[in-house]
Formats: C-alpha cells, structure tokens, sequence
C-alpha cells in the first residue's frame, strides 16, 4: 500500500518507478488513485492511496529492506505518527504467509480497518485469500466504513507495468 500527502503525485509516481527497478521484483498490479480524507490525525492534507502488487523472489524482510530503502530516496524523515509524508509504503499480504514480528506484522494491522487499503486491493486482486480470515477479499467488503475515499482520482497509467 502507498500513500502520500506531500506533493502526493509526483512521489507516488516516483514511488512506482522506483519499485520497477527493484532487483527480483516485477510489479503486475497497480490500483486507481483515491483521494482519501487523512485517518489518525485529521487537520492534514488530503492523502492519495493506492495498492499494487507484484511477484517476487525476496523474502518478506528483504522486501521491507527494500520498502525502507525507496521511502528514504523519497525523503521520508522520521514523521509523526499518522502525520503528513511523502511517501508511505506498507506491506499488505504476502502471498498466504501470517508474520508477527517486532518490525513487520503480515497482514497489515490496517488492513480490515482502513478503506484506503481494503478498497483498492480488492481492486488489484479481489480473489486473492486473507490468511488469517481464510476467504477471498472480495468477501471482506462488510469491514468498509465508507468514511475515507473521496474520490477515484485517475487509472494509472498502464505503461507503469509494461515498461
Ligand atoms: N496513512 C497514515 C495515517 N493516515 N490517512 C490516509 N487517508 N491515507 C494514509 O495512507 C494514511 C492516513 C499513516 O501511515
Ligand atoms: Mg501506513
Ligand atoms: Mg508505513
């Protein structure tokens, strides 16, 4: 899952270059944009959300590395909690895979509670299975609030996978 609040475009396409280039990773599934009203601290700007998805070879930990890494060239400093960012990368799913460690939690603990991930994943890949839940995602839709997605802003671009 990506967001951002700071010049939320720009990095988010930045953000997909970035994951293009990314060793043993392709990426095959990019969701619309959604405008969404900020969750957690709400005086902010609005963010843009999306979900992508993609195979790869890394493990769960050297993915994150990864994320890490493109959040630091996207100059991401150590921000408040739920404040404004210029880039946010959170891992959703990895394949059926449950991970409860100190730095990563899979499936993200957002997840079922925020629309601006839910939403755009069943988007990307209504039939993919929620380990913990044990059914497709597309069958999760009674945990949406409605209370976050203003707006489909755009499809992406579909040369952002093909190129
Ligand atoms: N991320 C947060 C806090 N609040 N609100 C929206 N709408 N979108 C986000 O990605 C988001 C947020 C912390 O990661
Ligand atoms: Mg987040
Ligand atoms: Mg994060």
């Amino acid at each position: 899952a990506i967001g951002s609040n700071i010049e939320p475009k720009q990095n988010i396409k930045h953000c997909l270059e970035l994951l293009k280039k990314l060793p043993e990773f392709t990426l095959t599934q990019v969701s619309s944009w959604y405008k969404t009203r900020p969750w957690g601290i709400e005086d902010q700007a609005f963010f843009l959300n999306i979900v992508v998805g993609g195979k790869t070879a890394l493990s769960p930990h050297e993915l994150l590395q990864e994320t890490q890494e493109i959040e630091h060239i996207l100059g991401r400093k150590h921000t408040i909690k739920n404040g404004p960012r210029s880039i946010d990368l959170d891992l959703l799913l990895y394949g059926e895979q449950m991970i409860q460690e100190a730095d990563l939690v899979i499936p993200h603990m957002g997840l079922l509670k925020r629309d601006f991930m839910l939403v755009p994943l069943i988007e990307i890949a209504p039939s993919v299975i929620h380990p913990t839940l044990q059914k497709p995602v597309k069958e999760l839709t009674h945990f949406l609030q409605y209370n976050e997605i203003i707006s489909i802003e755009s499809k992406v671009d579909a040369r952002y996978l093909f190129r």
